[in-house]
């Protein structure tokens, strides 16, 4: 059995010492851990966790994601289309439940079989990690090496390898007073291209701007091609957790996130965790055209659904409707003097500009420039 403070201490002096996950009752006392020792940012999907931790790894820490591996399969799109196209690098511990050989409950079989080859199929390295103290340093020393070639590493991590560790003290929910405005008149329904201009003239040397898959990412590159900008254009419904890690450890940044509604009902528990985390300088903006528009303008569900509600539930700081442009032009002008996370709702018009391209300059090369901007 591994000595868990031990193994975290090594982590941390390798510089790994943000995490993030899902819960899985063999990595209970590494959770606790990081949670006694470091920044552990509870998702409440995998893939989430993947997208918080890539946040993080672009701001520039060495992230930490974990999970049950029945929870791998919710993290395939952002390993594979983001990390990997991003080449952003995360270090992941997987329990294997289901392990060939023991006995385990049957929901755990199948993918206890196919753990490892999912990890060899997404061009993952990985070991199983051993028990032994001075063995598992080794290995960590080799995962190092492949993060720091901005390869993602996987430990597979087997039933009884991390002794006891007690958690110090859970983190307190906020209790923040929420600010909502709702809708009171006829809604503009300006254009995505219009609102984007909107956003991006308000931009300064500190914002950054992270635009969703598909339509959202490819307008913004035709608004201004910046190295302010994050065009993700993979790992659909993760825009938002990006901004959660990147927020979180980069304070001095406005961020940005510009969503969409099928991207957001794809993975809307992203709401409750940034409503937990509170990062405060984040401002969330939904841009509603009720369609898929990306994919052919087909309808999503979102016509019944009241995103200013649920955000303010979730515990956003402050949740407005927006009819028009000039309206949200004076929410971001408010949100940048006052800031507290934000969540703008508005209703624009289906359809894009026409021939929209796409972002000549590659995902890395967008990724190193963004990096570059960050740090200068
Ligand atoms: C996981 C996943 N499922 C489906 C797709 C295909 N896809 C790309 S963009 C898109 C539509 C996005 O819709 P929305 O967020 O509402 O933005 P819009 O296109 O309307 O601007 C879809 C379904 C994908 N890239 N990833």
């Amino acid at each position: 059995m591994l000595n868990t403070n031990r193994f975290g201490d090594e982590l941390k002096r390798l510089g790994f010492n943000f995490y993030s996950g899902v819960p899985c009752s063999f990595l209970k006392n590494l959770i606790n851990y990081s949670i006694n020792e470091c920044e552990y940012i509870a998702a409440t999907n995998e893939g989430d966790a993947v997208a918080i931790a890539s946040g993080a790894c672009i701001g520039g820490r060495k992230p930490v994601v974990l999970m049950q591996n029945s929870g791998l399969t919710n993290a395939v799109s952002p390993l594979t289309s983001l990390n990997y196209t991003f080449k952003i690098p995360v270090l992941g511990f997987v329990s294997i439940r289901g392990e060939l050989g023991l006995k385990d409950e049957p929901q755990h079989e199948l993918m206890g079989q196919i753990t490892t080859r999912m990890l060899d199929l997404m061009d993952i390295k990985w070991q199983y990690l051993s028990l032994d103290d001075e063995e598992a340093k080794l290995q960590v020393a080799e995962a190092n090496k492949w993060i720091e070639k901005n390869h993602s590493f996987f430990f597979v991590v087997k039933k009884g390898t991390f002794d006891d560790v007690k958690l110090d003290g859970e983190r307190q929910s906020n209790s923040k007073k929420i600010r909502k405005a709702e809708k009171k008149v006829i809604d503009e329904l300006p254009s995505r291209f219009a609102s984007l201009q909107v956003i991006n003239k308000l931009k300064n040397e500190q914002t950054v701007q992270l635009g969703t898959t598909g339509k959202a990412g490819r307008e913004l590159y035709e608004v201004e091609d910046c190295a302010n900008n994050l065009y993700v254009v993979g790992s659909m419904g993760c825009i938002s957790s990006l901004g959660l890690g990147l927020a979180t450890i980069r304070k001095e940044l406005n961020v940005v996130v510009i969503d969409g509604d099928g991207s957001l009902l794809m993975r809307m528990g992203c709401l409750a965790t940034n409503g937990t985390y509170q990062p405060e300088n984040m401002l969330h903006i939904l841009l509603d055209n009720q369609s898929y528009d990306s994919t052919g303008g087909q309808s999503t569900v979102s016509n019944n659904v009241n995103f200013v509600d649920i955000a303010g539930a979730c515990g956003y700081e402050k949740s407005f409707y927006i009819h028009n442009l000039e309206e949200l032009e004076a929410r971001i002008i408010e949100w940048k003097k006052t800031k507290g996370l934000t969540f703008l709702y508005l209703k624009i018009s289906k359809g894009s500009i026409e021939n929209v391209g796409r972002p000549k300059i590659s995902p890395c090369e967008v990724k190193r420039r963004f990096q570059r901007f960050l740090n200068k």
